[in-house]
């Protein structure tokens, strides 16, 4: 398997209101850090890429198949607006003032952009814990880039990249497989819908990815071709965003193991099925899960999540990748421990061994605990069919 690592990742270093005080965010860069360590530290040899001009404005193009353009307009330059205008400091972030009202009579036919540019910041985002800092975008772009790029590896023969970087990557033998290639996506994306920030994320990755397989594959083919795509959100929050991106969408299937009525509290029920096309009724599949839930409740319902995945025959697999379910993490409340995310990668695996895959870094926040578990899952996942 490849690992893909930005360095850019790191710069986004953003200010969260908890409760009534502003922090640094918990989705700190140290989350990085640790992981690339420990996998440095086992011999995992990483792909650190840096992103070019061109890429980056190729992951923008991407990007702005599933977002709005002048929401990415504002994320990009909102902090360099405020800093002229004096509203932030060089070191400030970025944060929401007032939201649109969703239920608002008076507001019809829905909100606009404002023009004023202290509001736009709560136009464009849900909460207070997504702010945008000076050096915000080049992470934001890094992360989109990284999910695009591993998109481009799945269709790179193993062994060309291992020559490339001079060491062996692959077990012997498992070029039969569906690929795996896994990025250290930061900031996570799976709360961002089409034009609003949220729950630390920005851009959403893995619909850059879904996006990224499609262009891949239309290009191969000459013509625009819709290829089935799944989506796994294994991370403790429901992805509401990517979940809204695919609603309408017949051929991506998401499926989302999540902590009940937590963050974002007003997405993740059981009834939320996909449509209201009929053909997309069907493709939109949560199992929340209750608090303090231990490993073999959580099973039951990943063995459920695949039995959906592989009725989809999906050509293409995207994992959402969360390390929040940890049983010590602070945004999370699931008794999972470091040996269960083993076990949790090989019964992905041994479900969809030929199907590519995928493996996108959203929310974790236990930092010293965040490599051993990132390592306990690449070793169950190698381990798998
Ligand atoms: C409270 C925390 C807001 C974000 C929580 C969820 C982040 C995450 N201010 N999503 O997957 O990990
Ligand atoms: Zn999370």
């Amino acid at each position: 398997m490849i690992i893909l690592h930005d360095p850019d990742t790191l710069r986004h270093e953003a200010a969260e209101f908890v409760g009534a005080k502003l922090t640094p965010a918990v989705e700190s860069p140290d989350r990085i850090r640790n992981i690339t360590e420990a996998l440095i530290a086992s011999n995992y040899k990483l792909l650190s890429l840096s992103s070019t001009e061109e890429d980056k404005a190729q992951t923008l193009e991407i990007a702005h198949l599933t977002h709005d353009k002048q929401y990415l307009h504002h994320v990009s330059s909102a902090h360099s607006l405020w800093l002229s205008a004096g509203i932030v400091g060089p070191q400030e972030s970025v944060l929401p003032e007032c939201f649109p009202f969703p239920h608002s009579v008076t507001s019809q036919p829905g909100p606009r952009p404002p023009k004023d540019v202290f509001a736009r910041a709560g136009y464009y985002a849900f909460d207070l814990s997504s702010g945008i800092m000076q050096e915000s975008w080049t992470s934001i772009i890094a992360s989109a880039h990284l999910a695009a790029r591993a998109v481009e590896m799945i269709h790179v023969p193993h062994d060309q990249v291992a020559d490339a970087i001079g060491t062996s990557i692959a077990p012997p033998g498992s070029q039969a497989k569906g690929k795996t290639v896994i990025a250290l996506c930061r900031p996570p994306g799976h709360h961002c819908d089409g034009r609003r920030a949220g729950g630390y994320c920005y851009i959403n990755n893995a619909a850059v990815a879904v996006s990224a397989f499609r262009a891949v594959q239309s290009q191969a083919s000459g013509q625009p071709v819709s290829p089935k795509i799944a989506v796994l959100d294994l991370d403790f929050h429901h992805g509401n965003g990517t979940q809204e991106i695919f609603y309408n969408d017949p051929d991506v299937l998401y499926v989302s193991i999540h902590g009940e009525d937590e963050f974002p509290y007003y997405t993740g029920s059981v009834d939320e099925r996909g449509g209201p096309d009929a053909d997309a009724v069907g493709k939109n599949v949560n199992l929340p899960l209750r608090t303090g839930s231990s490993f073999s409740e959580y099973m039951k319902l990943l063995t459920e999540g695949l039995k959906h995945i592989v009725k989809h025959d999906p050509m293409f697999l995207v994992i959402s990748m969360g390390f929040d379910t940890f049983r010590l993490d602070p945004l999370g409340n699931f008794a999972i421990d470091t040996e269960d995310y083993a076990v949790m990668a090989r019964t992905v695996r041994d479900q969809l061994a030929d199907v590519p895959a995928v493996v996108l870094l959203e929310g974790g926040y236990v930092v010293e605990h965040l490599g051993p578990n990132f390592l306990a899952f690449l070793g169950g996942w190698d381990s798998g069919a």
